[in-house]
């Protein structure tokens, strides 16, 4: 039998008179540590109110982890933001014919920017960037044995499948053979960066040319196989429709228990500015707080939902912890383009270990931070910082 602890406030809503039917069946099961079905996803996006979806999707964010709310102390190298893909929501590549635009750093000047943190406690260099043509499966095996070799400590996780995909097929070998070829060279975990929207007829619009939905999949089924975690993201708050958004959920959650190797769900919100598609509006901070409440609730086997503070601003980010979230990702330490070009209020995002972990306090929190894995590596909830702390960048 399930050990039942409802919240008060959840209880008080499913009493409501008005309550839809089926929405309170489906928060029963819910409540019962139920798996919900693709149909009752979609209800809870049509029907389901805001305020019930926080109060489940909270409920079952404190049945896994309490109050504990991760962190970590990471940095991004963008090795370049030449691509040969044409994203139409991207304001932050440049094609290779446009290649004087952008930026391509070499070996030696990404090498800078890790020994720049030589005497600090950052414990995750997240390596993600444009598909650069010449930039191939040799060059970025290099990039992996110089990091690893210079700081053996630190955990290289790095690449979309977006990414691996070409490298791989430029390379010519087959996706087992380049995973085993990058983990074997230092590689130890992957971003979810590049899945989008899954649905052929929405990919086809967004993003034709890159990878689709099975290839996706294919490249993280290959790494968790070698027994290396990685993410999974969803662009939402474009064109894709309610449905459209349970069935990119629901092969995320066929194909984690099929192999338990996703750490974590991130929800990247669709940001309009500097792109081909700036004509769409962006998505309200409502219907952002009711997705993340829907992915809490939907990704059952998903341990951690995380919302990317960088991408969202660290007010909404503040709030989704009401909304299942327990996860801000890192200290970035302003390393990162891809949400500044694209109109994010965070224009150099940028938090010190006392500024992120203040954020989660006010929000009634523990900030623990953690490694990649998610090992817990420090409390921070009894820490007493300084104004001067807070205050440095
Ligand atoms: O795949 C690009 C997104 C992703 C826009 O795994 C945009 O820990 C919103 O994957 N509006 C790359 N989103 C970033 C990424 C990521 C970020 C943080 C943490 C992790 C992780 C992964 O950025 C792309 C695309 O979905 N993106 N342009 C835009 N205009
Ligand atoms: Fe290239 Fe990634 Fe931008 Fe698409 S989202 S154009 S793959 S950098």
């Amino acid at each position: 039998m399930t050990t039942r602890k409802d919240n008060p406030a959840v209880q008080a809503l499913l009493q409501q008179a008005n309550i839809d039917a089926d929405i309170k069946r489906i928060a029963e099961k819910i409540l019962q540590a139920e798996r919900i079905t693709p149909a009752e996803g979609l209800i809870l996006f049509e029907k389901g109110d805001v305020g019930l979806l926080g109060a489940l999707a909270n409920q079952v964010r404190e049945r896994m982890h309490g109050d504990k709310t991760y962190f970590n102390r990471n940095f991004h190298i963008e090795p370049t933001n030449v691509c040969v893909f044409t994203c139409h929501f991207c304001s932050y590549s440049r094609l290779y014919k446009n290649r004087e635009d952008g930026w391509e750093l070499s070996i030696d000047q990404m090498m800078d920017i890790v020994k720049k943190y030589d005497n600090q406690p950052v414990t995750e260099v997240h390596i993600v960037g444009g598909v650069h043509p010449k930039m191939q499966l040799d060059f970025f095996v290099e990039l992996i044995q110089k990091i690893r070799a210079h700081r053996p400590d630190l955990h290289i996780k790095g690449f979309t499948a977006v990414e691996l995909d070409y490298m791989f097929r430029k390379a010519k070998v087959s996706i087992d053979e380049g995973m085993r070829i990058l983990n074997e060279a230092g590689l130890q975990s992957m971003p979810g960066g590049g899945a989008e929207i899954f649905a052929p007829e929405v990919r086809a619009k967004i993003c034709h040319d890159k990878v689709d939905a099975d290839g996706w999949l294919a490249i993280h089924k290959a790494a968790h196989q070698r027994g290396m975690h990685t993410n999974a993201t969803m662009l939402y708050g474009h064109i894709e429709s309610y449905a459209d958004r349970i069935d990119h959920m629901e092969r995320l959650r066929q194909l984690q228990d099929e192999t338990g190797g996703f750490n974590t769900f991130i929800p990247l919100k669709f940001r309009n500015k500097g792109n081909d598609m700036a004509n769409i509006p962006e998505s309200s901070i409502v219907e952002d707080l009711k997705l993340y409440a829907v992915a809490r609730l939907y990704m059952d086997n998903f341990p951690h939902l995380k919302a990317y503070w960088p991408m969202l601003g660290r007010n909404t980010a503040q709030l989704t912890l009401s909304f299942g979230v327990n996860d801000l990702d890192g200290t970035i330490d302003d390393t990162t383009k891809i949400y500044s070009m694209a109109g994010a209020e965070e224009q150099n995002p940028s938090m010190n270990t006392a500024q992120l972990a203040t954020l989660i306090k006010q929000a009634g929190r523990r900030p623990v931070e953690r490694d990649t894995v998610y090992n817990e590596i420090k409390d921070y909830t009894e820490v007493v910082f300084s104004d001067e702390e807070l205050l440095t960048k």
